[in-house]
């Protein structure tokens, strides 16, 4: 498996074949990066999106990505920090469940953002270490994703994942 990090937007990871929404239930618009794949993506995927919703948090369903320059969008609705438990587990199910997806659709690419970590209040150290230990102990089940990148919003967010992923022993 090949790890990447990068800082930056997750709606610009054109050489990505599908990227991660951390959604809400009802798959809809909002702030933070559900704001962002909507505004980019065009009112088709509100629609598309429709049919799929609510979601439970843990799960993970997938549509087209319509004007974003990917394949694909997956939509995780992660944990809201201190309601939804066990938080750890349905965060680890989130990243699992995303990665399953990607996979039976014979995706060789997925870019994530820190699932939980901005309005669902996640702490973003703990969110790491449940994402990438979860990542690391799944990508042998994987069949076609070649490729995880974490995309990073923030420079400090960037530089924690770096050193995270430098500790786990994926980069
Ligand atoms: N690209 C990459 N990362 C981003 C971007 C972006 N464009 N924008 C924000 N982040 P959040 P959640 C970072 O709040 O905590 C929404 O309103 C951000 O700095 O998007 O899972 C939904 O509608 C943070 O580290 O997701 C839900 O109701 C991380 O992405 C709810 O928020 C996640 O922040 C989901 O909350």
């Amino acid at each position: 498996m090949n790890y990447e990090c990068v800082q930056g937007d997750i709606t610009q990871q054109d050489d990505i074949d599908a990227i991660v929404n951390a959604a809400n239930a009802q798959l809809k618009s909002g702030g933070g990066v559900a704001g962002a794949i909507h505004r980019a993506a065009g009112e088709q995927l509100e629609q598309a999106t429709r049919s799929l919703a609510p979601i439970e948090p843990g799960e993970a369903v997938i549509t087209k990505a319509f004007d974003l320059p990917n394949r694909y969008v997956i939509h995780c609705l992660g944990p809201v920090y201190g309601e939804d438990e066990p938080s750890d587990e349905l965060l680890a199910d989130c990243y699992r469940n995303a990665l399953n997806v990607a996979d039976e659709h014979e995706l060789a690419s997925i870019a994530f953002p820190a699932l939980s970590t901005g309005a669902f209040g996640y702490p973003f150290a703990d969110a790491t270490r449940v994402a990438l230990q979860t990542v690391k102990a799944h990508s042998s089940k994987l069949k076609h994703v070649e490729t995880i990148r974490f995309v990073l919003f923030s420079d400090s967010d960037y530089e924690h994942y770096q050193k995270a992923l430098s500790e786990h022993e994926l980069i």
